[in-house]
């Protein structure tokens, strides 16, 4: 069977999401690219050859000829959309984040735990990528020793013009809130927050560094800049007690011109993540196709969990004090 896939929201992630349906995802097909904006819909819909557009979310949720929905609408819609898709009984990849506050993130466990199915998966697609998986499986087997500390680095060229401060916290850093808890498999305990000095924390882009707990007794760093100029870098390295391995980038070409050797860097996320975006739709296809979740995916309760430290991150930065992480208990429909 074809799954019929919607996707809401034709943005930036939107319309990548409708490419790699279209182009690379034998077994689906585009069925409805939903956005307020119909010009927006359309072009994207022409462009991936959807069979249609549409402008009401829930509406194309809820159409007979939906099978499952990619949501790729504004943060603040990820949740009630969800819902939606949950109360349609429709299997749902959620962008990150699930939601910006944590009491939205647990009305979609809450519902999705009464369909007594799992329907939900979140895109944190930086799990598929082959350098953290790469990452995982060398702490797995054993050759890094036990794990210290992760150091990450998440740099943007420039944050959009919609950015607030606070959400290189609640938007950017929820991929290595995400990502480090999936490699080190533990939760946080704490984070504490800082910004240079004389930074304005209202700024759109300021630089953020974190420092968190894990409950395993690691340290985890994050510094989040998303002014960074030259380009996107996205940076990790995890310290064993008997050895590291750092990320590194997906690089096609090294170019030589004027007496200078170089290396690009990607603009933006799409490129340095195609090959984990590609991964976690086929993953997330498998999981519409069979109904089993993904052992790598997260689920709305990755989802939650991610939001309640990045909670923790902004208080922890406004007040200035390490702030304990929330840690409630995994529901058994969660666990792996
Ligand atoms: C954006 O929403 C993403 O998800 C990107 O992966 C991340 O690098 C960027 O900072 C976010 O704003």
């Amino acid at each position: 069977m074809t799954v019929r896939i919607a996707v809401i929201g034709a943005g930036i992630m939107g319309a990548d999401h409708a490419r790699i349906i279209a182009g690379d995802l034998p077994g689906a097909v585009l069925q409805v690219v939903c956005d307020a904006s119909p010009e927006r819909a359309r072009l994207v819909a022409e462009e991936c050859g959807a069979k249609g557009i549409a402008t009401d979310p829930v509406a194309t949720i809820t159409r007979s000829d939906v099978d499952a929905v990619l949501i790729a609408s504004p943060d603040e819609t990820h949740a009630p959309l969800t819902l939606a898709a949950i109360e349609a009984g429709k299997p749902v990849l959620c962008e990150k984040p699930l939601a910006p506050n944590s009491a939205d993130c647990l009305r979609v466990i809450e519902a999705e735990m009464k369909t007594g199915r799992p329907l939900v998966q979140v895109g944190f697609m930086r799990r598929f990528d082959p350098s953290y998986a790469e990452m995982k499986a060398l702490l797995g087997d054993g050759a890094l020793g036990r794990a210290v500390m992760m150091h990450n680095f998440h740099r943007n060229v420039s944050a959009p013009a919609n950015f607030t401060g606070l959400m290189a916290i609640t938007n950017s850093a929820p991929h290595e809130f995400d990502v480090a808890r999936f490699v080190l498999d533990t939760d946080y305990v704490s984070i504490s927050a800082f910004q240079p000095a004389g930074v304005d924390a209202s700024r759109t882009g300021a630089p953020v560094f974190m420092v968190l707990e894990t409950a395993g007794g690691q340290l985890v760093n994050i510094e989040v800049n998303n002014n960074a100029a030259y380009g996107y870098d996205v940076r990790g390295e995890l310290v064993g007690e008997k050895g590291s391995v750092f990320l590194n980038a997906p690089v096609h070409s090294r170019i030589n011109v004027e007496l200078k050797s170089l290396e690009r860097y990607a603009p933006d996320w799409r490129p340095r993540f195609a090959e984990a975006y590609r991964l976690q739709n086929k993953a997330w296809l498998k999981f519409v196709e069979t109904g089993a979740p993904s052992p790598i995916a997260a689920n709305a309760w990755d989802g939650y969990c991610a939001t309640l430290t990045a909670e923790a991150g902004v208080k922890a930065l406004s007040q200035g004090v390490k702030t304990v992480v929330e840690r409630p208990v995994r529901p058994s429909f969660y666990q792996r």
